[in-house]
């Protein structure tokens, strides 16, 4: 018997960023290797993640509850995996995707098996001396991803009148990543100041970014550019501006046409809210666009990557799910050049590496993403620093379930010393 053989495996409910439960899975191995994973759980959800399995019992949390996905570890799960060795990660994965059966993981549910999946990963590494990053990403994984903060949120992750629901600092001119992470920590602060001098609100989102009621969307990109200045950087060489408009979240039908609701900016087309795209990357320094449109509309995504794609990020988000099925279209149609990438959107760390490698192959970039309602587990710090895909979004620069990550990169990079690699590209 290996020493990483797994010996007991045991999940219970706790809870998320956002007060609602939440998995956490407990790994024993053989050689004493103690472990615990915990799954985010997100709010702008793609239709076609993998589901996450909620007890739909309304005298708990509101229908919330994983005691069922908890079960499902403790029973079926563990029965399956303990006497497996937790070094073959392919292989428990692939496992857990038998007994549940079913295409999209509703059966023993993706929280449930991601925590097992997640929990293998870490104490396979521990087991075998040797951190997370390294353990995924070889000897060679020593890239800190760029931190694309986001300071200023909106739409489903908040109360107020702006419509995108991301917008990130992101640190392309610094030289490292802890001088990165102080570039866009400082502009946070910055926008505090500039905020509460206009007696906007300073309260924040649940990414932790700001979250006033503007008049307007393009006012996010004013103040954000205005407390770049103010906190002495420069838009454009030393911070660019990453958006998520998430916009699924606005999308009213399948052909194409949304609602700018929380502004009241209204009713538009896909082809306008391109126009408007044209227009700010023209204006402002911007560095990426995830979602710009809905999962649906494929048709104004290709459009969209047709018109923008030379000169930005086009990422898609609940377009693709972290799925390779919708991902290698997205390749076929020229849908986006990049994808996010979100280990619970598919439920394993091996699926999530093959969507990683499917963009990888066909010169797509992936961004790697923690989801809106998070824990303090770092495993997305390690797991970005391993996938080498140079950029990383996990929040704002408050809410400690959002530093942590960024927290752990700069662990990483103390560890890694003058062998660290901060570039984007
Ligand atoms: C997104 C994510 C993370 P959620 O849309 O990219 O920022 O949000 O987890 O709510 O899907
Ligand atoms: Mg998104």
């Amino acid at each position: 018997m290996a020493n990483s053989t797994i010996k007991s495996v045991k999940a219970l409910e706790i809870l998320d960023s956002r007060g609602n439960p939440t998995v956490r899975v407990l790994m024993e191995l053989e050689d004493g290797t103690k472990v615990s994973a915990s799954v985010p759980s997100g709010a702008s959800t793609g239709e076609y993640e993998a589901v996450e399995l909620r007890d739909g019992d309304a005298s708990r949390y509101g229908g919330k509850g994983v005691l069922n996905a908890v079960a499902n570890v403790n029973e079926k799960i563990a029965a399956l995996v303990v006497g497996m060795d937790a070094k073959e990660q392919a292989k428990i994965d692939r496992a857990m995707i038998e007994l549940d059966g079913t295409e999209n993981k509703s059966n023993l549910g993706a929280n449930a098996i991601l925590g097992v999946s997640m929990a293998a990963a870490k104490a396979a590494a521990a087991s075998s001396g040797l951190e997370l990053y390294q353990y995924l990403g070889g000897a060679d994984a020593r890239r800190i991803p760029v931190p694309c903060m986001n300071i200023l949120n909106g739409g489903e992750h908040a109360d107020n009148s702006v419509d995108f629901q991301e917008f990130m600092a992101v640190p392309l001119g610094a030289p490292t990543f802890s001088e990165g992470l102080r570039y866009v920590a400082e502009t946070f602060h910055a926008l505090k100041k500039i905020l509460a001098a206009r007696r906007l609100a300073t309260s924040v989102g649940d990414e932790g970014g700001f979250a006033p009621n503007l008049g307007s969307n393009e006012e996010a990109m004013e103040l954000i550019i205005e407390a770049i200045e103010a906190a002495g950087f420069e838009p454009g060489k030393d911070i660019m501006i990453g958006i998520d408009s998430a916009a699924t979240s606005f999308s009213i039908d399948k052909k194409g046409n949304y609602d700018l609701k929380w502004s009241g900016a209204g009713k538009k087309t896909s082809d306008d809210l391109i126009a408007l795209a044209k227009e700010w990357v023209e204006k402002y320094p911007i560095i990426f666009w995830e979602d710009p449109l809905a999962e649906e509309d494929w048709e104004g995504f290709s459009k969209f990557t047709a018109e923008l794609g030379d000169k930005i990020e086009v990422i898609g988000d609940d377009i693709f799910v972290t799925n390779t099925k919708f991902i290698s279209r997205g390749i076929k149609e020229h849908t986006a050049n990049s994808s996010l990438i979100k280990l619970n959107q598919i439920g394993t760390v091996t699926e999530t590496v093959d969507a990683v490698r499917m963009c990888r192959d066909n010169g797509w970039r992936y961004l790697l993403s923690h989801r809106s309602g998070e824990t303090a587990d770092t495993f997305l710090a390690d797991f970005a620093v391993a996938m080498d895909g140079g950029h990383l979004k996990s929040g704002s620069a408050s809410r400690s379930e959002r530093l942590a990550k960024y927290n752990r990169l700069l662990e990483i990079e103390m560890m890694l010393e003058d062998e660290a690699i901060y570039t984007w590209k």
